[in-house]
């Protein structure tokens, strides 16, 4: 059965891959998944018919024989949990995997999303500039203990994992505040996320709906 999820008509990020709609590409090209992509309007996500696929009008969504799923996380897993490449096959190895995409999504995400906020929503504010450099040091934080647990690993765990895939996609989006420079072995991990040949595929992918001609 066709796999058709949605997407932007057109990101904000121009192509950057940020938006995260480029985690699920991603997710179904490790599992070898073909899959079709629907492109709605900022306008459409808002109308009836998208909200009844995603309560919160919002991409990325996914639909599969008659199943219809939003929020990342839970299309991630569930694209993992049916596919080889996501997981790994032991209980605990699963378990671990499980944990460290909530520990993407619930831990490490908020803060990123706070100081996108800050810097793109609130830039132009009064209070931003006295504001920033404390949201920075909570993106730090959270930064300085992820990069403690990997130290010296390929992967967070002995292999990579939709756990992986979760953590590098939430760690992209910090790339244009210079704040990941700061910890050379996350840098080295996001990079070599970047560098797998299915996140290739689907940042490729991302980029011709954005940049069609380029
Ligand atoms: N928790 C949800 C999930 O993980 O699926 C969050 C989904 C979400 O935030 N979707 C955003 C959206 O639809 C797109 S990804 N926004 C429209 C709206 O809410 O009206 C967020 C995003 C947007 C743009 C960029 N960018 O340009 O860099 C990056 C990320």
């Amino acid at each position: 059965m066709t796999i058709t999820i949605t997407a932007f008509e057109r990101s904000p990020d121009g192509g950057q891959g940020l938006a995260r709609d480029t985690r699920v590409r991603w997710a179904l090209e490790e599992a070898g998944q073909p899959y079709a992509v629907r492109l709605v309007s900022f306008a459409a996500m808002k109308e009836p018919a998208h909200l009844a696929l995603h309560p919160f009008g919002q991409i990325p969504t996914y639909e599969e024989d008659g199943l219809v799923l939003f929020e990342t996380g839970a299309i991630i897993l569930h694209i993992a949990e049916r596919h080889r490449g996501l997981l790994p096959d032991d209980a605990h190895g699963r378990a671990h995997a499980i944990a460290w995409m909530f520990a993407a999504i619930n831990t490490m995400e908020p803060p990123i999303l706070e100081l996108a906020t800050a810097r793109i929503q609130e830039g132009d504010k009064p209070w931003t500039e006295q504001r920033l450099p404390l949201v920075k040091d909570r993106v730090r934080v959270r930064l300085q203990q992820l990069s403690v647990r990997l130290a010296a690993g390929a992967w967070l765990d002995r292999e990579f994992s939709a756990g992986d895939l979760m953590m590098v996609s939430v760690l992209l989006r910090l790339r244009p505040s210079g704040l990941l420079d700061e910890y050379p072995n996350l840098a080295a991990y996001v990079a070599r996320g970047e560098a797998r040949p299915a996140y290739r595929r689907a940042f490729a992918a991302q980029l011709a709906v954005n940049r069609p001609e380029g």
